[in-house]
């Protein structure tokens, strides 16, 4: 996997994603190995155009000497399917380049731990080599843009005729972008999109030499636009530079967080509490019998007996 090998970077994948015990093994194994890889959160709306983005992304990187892999969070959907055969499609555009990998995560599963299955999945393609990983998610849950938040630069893409979709997004997305994206550019109303987003930014108080994120009209379709977008981003890896270590701090304090809660909610559902307690606590709050702060702190202090 170290060298790069595609079977391997795919198989060291299929651990984390099984969530099988090996799967720590390995990351414990590759975490020396890993911080080299400059990592890319690419999220934006359902259908906005971040899959066909990504893919041209990676063919102008490739251009410039970087390796690259590509890591698509889908949503579990009825419209998975179809995400994955634009996935199949993707990979045959890549197919013959051994530096290039592309692989589907899917949200199933990962129920609270799907930041850090991504993250570590990140880990792996770094550790084979990959000089750059692109994480693209659908920017709809909390998960979704953490993930994003989590990577070394945030590029947020919205479409045309999305006013709306500014206004819906404003929330939890605006705030994480490094760089905006108006995709599809091709259609009526790019320039409003982008007028809509200036005012946004007009909003903010951004201090002297503090990077201001810049907006980049790109047709993913035919490619217009990519050139000027991966010129964007290493501007951004060059101001950066000097406040990134901050950003690392965030990522790994963030994954010690994610996994010290999942590991102490593991131990407490399955060690502390008996089968089928916790659901009953659950329904004693409900009826008003105990109340949460009680039944928490009794939960802790059994948890803190037992050492
Ligand atoms: N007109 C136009 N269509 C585009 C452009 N970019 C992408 N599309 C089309 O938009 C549709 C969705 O593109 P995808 O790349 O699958 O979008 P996505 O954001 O990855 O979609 P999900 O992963 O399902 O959220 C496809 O039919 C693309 O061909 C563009 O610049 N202009
Ligand atoms: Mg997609």
């Amino acid at each position: 996997m170290l060298t790069g090998d595609t079977r391997a970077i795919a198989r060291a994948i299929s651990l984390i994603e099984d969530e099988a015990p090996a799967a720590a093994d390995v990351i414990r194994a590759i975490f020396p190995r890993t911080g080299h890889a400059y990592l890319i959160g690419v999220t934006g709306p359902p259908g906005a155009g971040k899959s066909t983005l990504v893919d041209r992304l990676t063919a102008e990187t490739r251009a410039a000497g970087e390796t690259v892999g590509v890591i698509a969070v889908d949503p579990t959907s009825p419209f998975t399917g179809g995400a994955i055969l634009g996935d199949r499609l993707r990979m045959q555009a890549h197919a013959a380049d051994p530096d290039v990998f592309i692989r589907s995560m899917a949200t199933r599963g990962h129920l609270g731990g799907l930041a850090r299955a991504t993250i570590d999945v990140a880990a792996v393609l770094d550790a084979a080599g990959k000089s750059l990983v692109v994480i693209e998610t659908v920017g709809v849950g909390q998960d979704e843009v953490d993930i994003v938040r989590s990577a070394d630069i945030s590029i947020v893409i919205l479409v045309p005729g999305a006013g709306d979709d500014v206004q819906a997004l404003k929330a939890g997305i605006m705030e994480i972008a490094d760089i905006f994206v108006v995709n599809k550019a091709d259609r009526d109303g790019a320039d409003r999109a982008v007028t809509s987003i200036e005012s946004n930014l007009a909003l903010q108080a951004f201090a002297d030499g503090e990077w201001r994120p810049p907006i980049v009209k790109t047709e993913a379709t035919t490619g217009r636009g990519i050139p000027e977008l991966w010129q964007t981003i290493q501007r951004f890896r060059t101001h950066s530079a000097g406040v990134h270590e901050r950003r690392l701090q965030a990522r790994n304090e963030f994954r010690l967080r994610e996994l010290l809660t999942e590991r102490l909610m593991d131990h407490i559902e399955h060690r502390v509490l008996s089968p089928g307690e916790f659901d009953d606590l659950v329904r004693r709050i409900a009826s008003r019998e105990v109340d949460p702060y009680t039944a928490a702190a009794d939960v802790l202090r059994r948890t803190l007996n037992r050492g």
